[in-house]
């Protein structure tokens, strides 16, 4: 079995059956004027590992393993939005709401599009997820199970949220989890700390991280 460089400790997957996970790198979390900075965040780190985030891709496409990209978004509706995320944050603009991107959070509106840089390219699977997490309410669990897959590498916005909920999901299901180190980001630096110290702890108690440039060398 390949093994990757990790934390707390060695990595190994079966050759050929390990697939990417890229959460959330879209328009709304990533680029001014989104969710993200509605919010009042400063989405400057976010936009920051949109290079790192690239080359472990490509290292995937490179090894042909399966991609999955994922979005947070909503049905134009809403319905499968419950009032209280809708109600969160009392912010001038929510979900739904008209913002420069089209509607926030919304499937189908410019915002909710992955950032250029990182469009999925046919043949890779986009998940549009109504949670935090990306295994509820979504075919993600059918899918790696149609593919056999038990090993995945996570990477993505923002770190402590979207990812840490998916990664803690997959935990559960019996998935081993690798949180590529670089390839994620927080708008709060502290939060992405603690997650990585959190998944690692006990032994790796939700997975592993390991830097983007370990990982893609061991899938060469
Ligand atoms: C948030 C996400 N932070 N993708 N979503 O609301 O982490």
């Amino acid at each position: 079995m390949p093994v990757i460089a990790a934390q707390p400790y060695e990595y190994s997957f079966p050759t050929g059956k390990l697939a990417l996970v890229v959460i959330d790198m879209q328009r709304d979390f990533v680029e001014e004027g989104g969710f993200g900075s509605v919010l009042g965040n400063d989405v400057r780190p976010l936009a920051a590992i949109v290079p790192t985030v690239r080359r472990l891709l490509d290292g995937f496409r490179a090894a042909k393993l399966p991609i999955i990209h994922t979005r947070e978004g909503h049905r134009p509706d809403l319905t499968d939005c419950p009032p209280s995320k809708i109600a969160r944050g009392k912010g001038a603009l929510g979900i739904g709401d008209k913002g420069p991107m089209g509607r926030i959070l919304i499937d189908g509106e410019p915002g909710n599009d992955l950032v250029p840089a990182l469009a999925a390219l046919p043949g890779e699977t986009v998940i549009v997820k109504p949670g935090k997490g990306a295994f509820y309410a979504t075919r993600l669990g059918h899918l790696l199970e149609m593919q056999g897959i038990g090993h995945l590498v996570f990477a993505g916005v923002t770190t402590e949220v979207c990812v840490q909920t998916t990664m803690r999901e997959a935990n559960d299901r019996g998935y081993e989890c690798l949180l590529a180190e670089d390839a994620t980001e927080s708008y709060f630096p502290d939060f992405k700390a603690a997650t990585l110290a959190m998944i690692r702890a006990q032994g790796g108690i939700v997975g592993w991280t390991a830097p983007t440039d370990t990982i893609v060398k061991a899938l060469r």
